[in-house]
């Protein structure tokens, strides 16, 4: 893990600014948990708190999305260009460019690594961010709006692989 979060995850972050790291280890094969990260076009697959996007031309590394965000959430839209698409490797990073919201340069990456699980594919999750601190804030009180979005995400991303993990091996045993 110290490997990887040193490769991808350290961010230059200047003093108005304020960042973290989460991890999670999903029961579900790299190239599933891929599956719904790969959809820049499409983050509501797996984030609840966006409503719609709307993003033209394909996916590839200068693409901006435009995301509408659910109602009661301090945000109402997000326009974010992805930065860094690897699919070999499994890397999404995107950031903020502006938006009705206050998350001024949100900047995201989140990485996808192969793991084991009792003997099963599973996938090790690590996203980081980094972002300024909103006027009349702290530090504590970004990390924490950003860190219950992030596990939220990471917890339907969870639950939609492993419910497809398990529904495909249901069909495989007829059952
Ligand atoms: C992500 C992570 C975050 C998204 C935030 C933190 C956001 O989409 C929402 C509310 C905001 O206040 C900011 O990768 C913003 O989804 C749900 C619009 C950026």
């Amino acid at each position: 893990i110290a490997e990887y979060v040193s490769c991808h995850h350290t961010h230059q972050c200047g003093r108005n600014q304020t960042s973290s790291m989460l991890i999670k280890r999903i029961r579900a094969p790299v190239e599933t948990v891929w599956s719904f990260v790969r959809r820049f076009d499409k983050p509501q697959c797996y984030k609840t708190f966006i409503k719609s996007c709307s993003m033209s031309g394909e996916l590839k590394e200068g693409s901006v999305r435009e995301v509408h965000v659910v109602s009661g959430l301090p945000a109402s839209t997000s326009t974010e260009i992805l930065q860094k698409f690897d699919e070999k490797n499994h890397i999404l990073s995107y950031r903020v460019l502006g938006g009705e919201h206050r998350l001024q340069n949100y900047n995201s990456i989140i990485t996808l690594h192969p793991d084991v699980v009792d003997d099963k594919p599973a996938t090790l999750v690590i996203e980081s961010y980094s972002v300024d601190v909103p006027e009349g804030n702290t530090h504590e009180d970004t990390k924490f709006y950003v860190e219950t979005l992030i596990k939220c995400n990471l917890k339907s991303l969870s639950d939609s692989c492993e419910r497809l993990v398990s529904s495909n091996s249901q069909a495989i045993l007829g059952t």
